[in-house]
Formats: structure tokens, sequence, C-alpha cells
């Protein structure tokens, strides 16, 4: 039997870091965005993972993102601070910007970050454990491309979303939660078209608006929000806040601009964080210690928290190294050889 391509994450990062910079990528953000594909990868969210470097070859070929961009930050000592990623992927300009929220919100309890012009391709819950190293919970939220249709409707309208939401625990990971409002992610899906199997029942519909589990009908179609109206209505939520309350695009607009689905959008995030310590101060309770009753009990009940399972994946990782596929480490060989 042939043996398993392992690699240690540190051995991935370099190698993921090495692509982009031979892409022409400046080197703070070649380091930034291989951080957040090879974790995606460490802690097995492949659509998030080494997959993503494909996308993100072809944009810099396309020159439709900036690959020497530098985030410029815009802190008028208030609470909504702003980092311009000028074209740029979004991972260096919200780490650009980390070390000025965190220390906003500590001083005033909450605060807001504006990442403007970026190309996001990203899952969210970097951002978020970032935020809860620091102490802060925090809500994280962005567009897509249009690719979604609202509850009720089957046209594609809505972008898949992604929403997420850290909160600092003491001696654990963190409580984290981040996913799509579309019932599953664009990225799961076209893993499903190149593995050639079918997608659950439930994710989308075609063209003509009838379910599909076929992947290319239901990328060719409309997926779904999920939780039927729920989804919907909070997908739109996401929309109205890190597009048209920021003065960025929203998910239609973000496809009419790139004028296709085969290059990464372009738009907005938004980034809410906020210190327990201050909402809590003049109740005499420790918010954390509060917090840790509910998800003890939860766990008590044998319910898994969101991210364990990518915790106990990143444990695995971090030991044994991460395992990828002939087809996998093929492509990493071609696209580190252009
Ligand atoms: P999943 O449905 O895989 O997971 C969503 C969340 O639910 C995770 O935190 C997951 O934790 C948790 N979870 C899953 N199953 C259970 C369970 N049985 N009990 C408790 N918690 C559970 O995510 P999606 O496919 O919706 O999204 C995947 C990624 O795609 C996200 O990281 C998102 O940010 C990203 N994305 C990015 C977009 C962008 O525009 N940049 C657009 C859309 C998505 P665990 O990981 O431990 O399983
Ligand atoms: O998987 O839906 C997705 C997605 C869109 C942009 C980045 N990821």
């Amino acid at each position: 039997m042939a043996e398993p391509n392992i690699l240690s994450c540190d051995a991935l990062l370099t190698r993921v870091e090495t692509i982009f910079t031979r892409a022409g990528v400046r080197r703070e953000s070649a380091e930034a965005v291989a951080r957040v594909i090879v974790a995606g990868e460490r802690d097995n969210c492949k659509s998030h993972g080494i997959y993503r470097i494909e996308g993100c070859l072809r944009v810099l070929a396309a020159g439709k993102v900036v690959p020497d961009a530098v985030p410029e930050l815009h802190d008028a000592g208030k609470s909504v601070i702003e980092v311009d990623a000028k074209g740029g992927f979004s991972n260096p300009a919200f780490y650009t910007a980390r070390a000025a929220l965190a220390a906003r919100a500590r001083e005033t309890g909450l605060a807001a970050l504006v990442i403007r012009d970026c190309l996001h391709f990203s899952a969210l819950w970097h951002d978020v454990e970032a935020l809860a190293e620091d102490g802060l919970a925090s809500l994280s939220m962005c567009p897509s491309y249009s690719f979604v249709a609202p509850a009720g409707g089957k046209e594609p309208l809505l972008g898949t979303n992604p929403l997420a939401f850290g909160w600092p625990r003491k001696g654990a990971h963190p409580y984290v939660f981040d996913f799509a409002t579309s019932v599953a992610a664009r990225g799961e899906i076209e893993l499903h078209r190149r593995a050639g199997k079918p997608i659950p029942e439930g994710w989308a519909v075609d063209r003509d608006g009838k379910p599909t589990t076929d992947p290319e009908a239901a990328l060719d179609g409309a997926m779904l929000t999920f939780g039927g109206h729920k989804g919907s209505a909070i997908s739109t939520m996401v929309e109205l806040l890190s597009g048209a309350m920021l003065g960025e695009f929203m998910s239609k607009e973000a496809l009419d601009f790139m004028g296709g689905t085969d290059l990464l959008p372009r738009h907005g995030a938004l980034v809410i964080a906020l210190d327990p310590q201050v909402f809590a101060a003049r109740s005499g309770r420790d918010p954390i210690a509060e917090g840790e009753k509910l998800l003890t009990a939860i766990g008590a009940q044998g319910a898994r928290l969101p991210s364990e399972r990518r915790f106990a994946a990143r444990d695995r990782a971090l030991r044994d190294g991460i395992t990828l596929s002939d087809t996998e480490l093929a492509q990493l060989d071609r696209f580190e050889a252009m």
C-alpha cells in the first residue's frame, strides 16, 4: 500500500506561503493568507483549506486583486475603526487592525471594525478566535456572491453570507461557531462536484427552481438558506450590516461588479468586538465564569459544542501532521512550479 502523504503544519505553511510570494503577493500578505488556508486544512475544514489556493491564484492571474496592497488603518479614536484593504485579501487587513480593535473594545466595551474593499475567500473563525485570545467576545460577517435564493423565492439574490461568533473561555478553547447562512458553504458543493458525489437533498434547487442533488445543477441554480425563513432573515441581516451599512457591495452587486463567479468576490466585512468584563462590571459577577456554567451544562447533556470537531482535528494535525491526497499533493507541486 502507498505511504500516506503527511506534512507538518509548519511545512505546509511554508509551501503555501511560497506559492503566494512566487505569485507576486507581498510577503506579509502571503503569510496571512497562507496561515488561514493552512489553518483550514489543519482543522479539517476542507472547503476553506488548500482547495482555495487555486481560486486565489486565479484572481491574481486575472489582475483582480492587488498583490502588494498594504492595508491602511483609519482609527479616529471612536468606536468604529476602519481598515482599507485597498483591493487586497481580507486577512492581512484584519490582522493589521486586530490590536486597535481589541484595545478599543477593552476601553469602551464595544468596538467595530469595518474592512473596506477586500477580496474574501476564507472561513471567519480566525477572526473571532483571535479576538477570544484577547479576552473578547465577537461577531464577524461578510456578504459573498448572490448564490442563494431567499426563503420563498427561487432566484439567487443573497450570498452564502457567513456569520461567526466567538466567546473566550479560561483554560479551554473558546466557544466558536462559524457557518454559512446557506445550508452548506458553496465550497462544499464544489467539493462534491469534484468528487462526483451527489449533494444531500435540501441544499439547492436547479435553474427551474426544482430541488436537486446534482452539484452541477445546484451550482447553476440557487442554493437554499438554512432554517428556511430564519436563515433567510439572518442572511439578509448580514447583507444589510456588512454591505449596505458600510457603503460596500452586497452580494448581488459584488457579482455584477466581477461579472461571474470564477473570481473571488470583492466587498467589505464587519467585525464587532465586545469586552464581557466591561458589560458585566456593575453586576459584580464574572461573565466568563457565568458563561462557563452554560457551556458545561451543554456538554453534560452529551451535546457537542460547535468547533469541538475542529479543535480535535487541530490537536491531531499538530501531533501527527496533515494528510493530503495524491491529487492534493500533485496540485501543490504544480502551484509551486508555476
Ligand atoms: P458547517 O455547517 O460545517 O459548520 C458550522 C458550525 O457548526 C461550525 O462551527 C461547526 O463546528 C458547528 N457544528 C457542525 N455540526 C455540529 C453539531 N452536530 N453540533 C454542534 N456544532 C456543530 O459550516 P458551513 O459549511 O456552513 O461553513 C463552512 C465555512 O465556510 C465557515 O467557516 C464559513 O466562514 C465559511 N464561509 C465563508 C464564506 C465567505 O464568503 N468567506 C461564505 C460562506 C462560508 P465544527 O467545525 O467543529 O464542526
Ligand atoms: O464557500 O460559500 C463559500 C464561500 C464563498 C466565498 C468564500 N467561501
